[in-house]
């Protein structure tokens, strides 16, 4: 059974969801902030060096790192590719990675630039245009792509969504979705599926 360290409140819910996706047996060590810092608890380090969530623990391997994660997951527990392109059509494949690892690759930064210039509750003469353009311009790409269809790739769920549905939760925390109804529309059809409520509902995030 995967034992998930799951670091309220943060990226690791989504993989609490992958789990529920997926249908495997997982258990939960959970960890919450410090309310001060907002940083995990020193506990997270005797799990891993790093000390950060989400981590797994399965069959003696000790692995970090979401996106790391996922495509762990679906290669041991998703034989039938049912959440991932199989390698064997190598373009479909390849534009799968390639929105897997976009959202913790190139969107995190700027949301983390701006979380953290508004919780220092003034804006920064450098930082804060630069988040704002970056944030600007992957919320378009994102609403671009996802356009019509009910997933970033098209009419299934992947292995993709859940690292998308991530930064836009946290875009939505920071109070950034007023101009993108697309992405809004889709955060709420994400969290209305059964898995991601059982995945709320076991983590109690
Ligand atoms: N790139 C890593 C980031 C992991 C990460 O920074 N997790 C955050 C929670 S969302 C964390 O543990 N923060 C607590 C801290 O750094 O003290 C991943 O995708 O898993």
């Amino acid at each position: 059974m995967i034992t998930l360290h799951h670091l309220r409140i943060g990226r690791s819910i989504f993989t609490v969801w992958l789990l529920e996706e997926v249908g495997v047996e997982y258990q939960l060590r959970v960890y919450q902030r410090n309310p001060e810092t907002m940083r995990a608890p020193p506990e997270l380090k005797q799990v891993h060096p790093l000390g950060k969530s989400p981590v797994i623990e399965d069959e003696g391997l000790l692995l970090s790192e979401s996106v790391a994660i996922t495509s762990y997951v679906l290669q041991k527990y998703d034989a039938d590719n049912e959440f991932s392109p199989s390698p064997d059509s190598l373009q479909e494949w390849a534009h799968y990675m390639q929105w897997l690892v976009y959202p913790e690759a190139s969107v995190f930064a700027p949301l983390l630039l701006k979380m953290l210039t508004l919780r220092s509750g003034e804006e920064h003469s450098v930082i804060s245009p630069f988040s704002d353009g970056e944030i600007e311009l992957h919320f378009n790409h994102i609403a671009a792509q996802l356009g019509q269809r009910s997933f970033i790739l098209g009419e299934r769920l992947t292995g993709a969504d859940f690292g998308i549905t991530y930064v836009i939760s946290m875009a939505e925390r920071l109070g950034l979705l007023g101009n993108y109804p697309t992405l809004a529309a889709y955060l709420q059809n994400m969290r209305a599926r059964d898995a991601f409520q059982r995945a709320v509902a076991n983590a109690v995030e």
